[in-house]
């Protein structure tokens, strides 16, 4: 019998998950999306020059290598085309119900009854949440009476007001640092309103001629190269941000050479040198950002904002900074995992009760008191340095092999509370002594405790989760 199994999300991680369970022949599985189109952060970041920061070879599935990638770090419409081909291809969209918002999921001492926004109602075995953990926008209160259209970079839309327009950006992250260059000369002018500089890195792009994906599509085995060689690089930018002494030298000196290149301006180069260690945010690679910045039609502001006006933005040294369109580049609701959605687990347990103090999963994965659950990028598995795919990857496969434990007839899977509990423990001291629990960051919660990072290196985790072992699970019915 194949386990019924419902996942949540279509995006990358429910994807990789519903095509992994297809793979190992348990095909009774339905893929519930919210939206009405596939592809999670790809289908709803839109802004101009979004684009992967994480080189295609590596951002791409390893059983779905693509030999037409245009270039190394290509655009959004490109990845998400990626996607949703690979989806097709493997029959995960023909098993997806779109529109489907899932609002509760429950477990009934045998299987999951799972409800969404429109009451219909899905039993399954297992349940798959793979909603991501930047799939909530988050807008700061900021006081104030500003009349013009506010949009955040991942809910862009193409009518916005841009050409010819005085743009206020709120926000240097990773979409900021796209966003900025790529409609800078396109606006009348661009106030960037930076809080913290980030730290950046050249990206080494390129384009990929004709030549080189003939012979990719001929030979798919050739891609193995370029992934091998990005995967160096994540290994160097990951040592940096775990501590690594020579690695960390490397990677902030090749970030100074760059801001002293490409920032003349000696003031301008202080505002925008980072204060935080690195790593603390995430390391962008950009290679336009900073000249950018130096444009006449571009100014950067440090001062604290303090209020919206009907007009624009006022900053603490009381100047008011007019813009025609407000765009909060402000990042993700990332810590609130599972946001809207109402779990219950064993013995009518709420998991926003068993996660008050923060989400927690062990490796990841499954939460004591919540049988037959697996999260895929749950909590503690994003990373700052590499391709969150290769974690997603791993994860599905760890599910394959807990699906095919159930399918041969073991009791439901629930991890034990004293292993969930050690695990988490050696995760949050391993916590406690890096760089994300020294500075604000999406990584942490309110209360301070980091729960979307993994602390090591992603090998690490490939490791941890290549198993699943049956002694870490209680064997109960029901
Ligand atoms: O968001 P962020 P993002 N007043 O949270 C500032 C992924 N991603 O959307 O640094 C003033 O990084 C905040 O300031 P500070 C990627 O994983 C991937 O840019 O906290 N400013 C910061 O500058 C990334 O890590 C791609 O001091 C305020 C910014 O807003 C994640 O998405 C592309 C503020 C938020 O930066 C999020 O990136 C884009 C306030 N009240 C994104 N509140 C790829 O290419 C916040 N800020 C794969």
């Amino acid at each position: 019998m194949s386990p019924r199994v419902v996942v949540i999300g279509a995006g990358f991680g429910g994807i990789a998950a519903a095509a992994a369970l297809l793979e190992a022949g348990f095909d009774d599985v339905v893929v519930l999306e919210r939206a009405a189109s596939t592809g999670g952060v790809w289908r709803d970041n839109t802004y101009p020059g979004c684009a992967c920061d994480v080189p295609a070879p590596l951002y791409s599935y390893s059983f779905a290598p693509n030999p037409r990638w245009s270039r190394r770090f290509p655009a959004h419409d490109e990845i998400l085309a990626y996607l949703r081909a690979t989806a097709d291809r493997l029959g995960v969209t023909g098993r997806v119900c779109l529109n489907a918002a899932v609002t509760s999921a429950t477990w009934t001492g045998g299987h999951w009854r799972v409800e969404t926004a429109d009451g219909t109602t899905y039993e399954a075995d297992v349940l798959v949440p793979a909603v991501g953990q930047l799939g909530n926008p988050v807008l700061p209160a900021i006081p104030g009476s500003y009349e013009g259209p506010v949009v955040h970079t991942a809910r862009w839309r193409d009518d916005l007001p841009v050409d010819g327009a005085r743009i206020g950006v709120i926000g240097t992250g990773a979409s900021a640092i796209q966003l900025v260059p790529a409609i800078a000369g396109r606006a009348a002018h661009i106030t960037v309103f930076q809080r913290t500089p980030p730290w950046t890195l050249p990206r080494p792009d390129r384009r990929y001629g004709r030549g080189r994906r003939y012979a990719y599509g001929k030979m798919p085995s050739l891609m193995l190269l370029p992934r091998a060689g990005v995967w160096a690089m994540t290994v160097v930018t990951g040592r940096a941000i775990t501590g690594g002494r020579v690695a960390g030298a490397l990677v902030r000196t090749a970030s100074r050479v760059q801001r002293r290149l490409q920032v003349r301006d000696a003031d301008l180069r202080a505002r925008l040198t980072p204060v935080d260690p690195m790593g603390c945010k995430r390391v962008l690679f950009t290679n336009d950002w900073l000249p950018a910045l130096t444009r006449p039609d571009v100014s950067l502001v440090t001062e604290k904002i303090l209020e919206t006006t009907p007009s624009g933005v006022r900053t603490a040294d009381g100047q008011v900074h007019e813009c025609d369109l407000l765009v909060y580049a402000t990042g993700f609701a990332a810590t609130d995992f599972l946001a809207g959605i109402r779990v219950t687990g064993r013995d009518g347990r709420a998991l926003a009760d068993e996660w008050a103090a923060g989400a927690y999963a062990h490796l990841g994965l499954t939460v004591p008191g919540f049988p037959n659950l697996f999260l895929v990028y749950g909590p503690n598995t994003n990373t700052g340095n590499t391709s969150v795919l290769y974690f997603i990857e791993h994860q599905a496969a760890y599910l394959v092999q807990a699906v095919r434990r159930l399918a041969s007839g073991a009791n439901p899977l629930e991890v034990r509370r004293e292993v969930a509990a050690a695990y988490d423990e050696e995760i949050q001291q391993r916590l406690t002594r890096s760089v994300w629990a020294s500075c604000r960051s999406w990584y942490r919660n309110a209360a301070g405790r980091v729960v979307t990072n993994w602390p090591g290196m992603a090998s690490e985790y490939r490791r941890r989760v290549a198993r699943l072992r049956p002694s870490d699970y209680i064997s109960r019915n029901g």
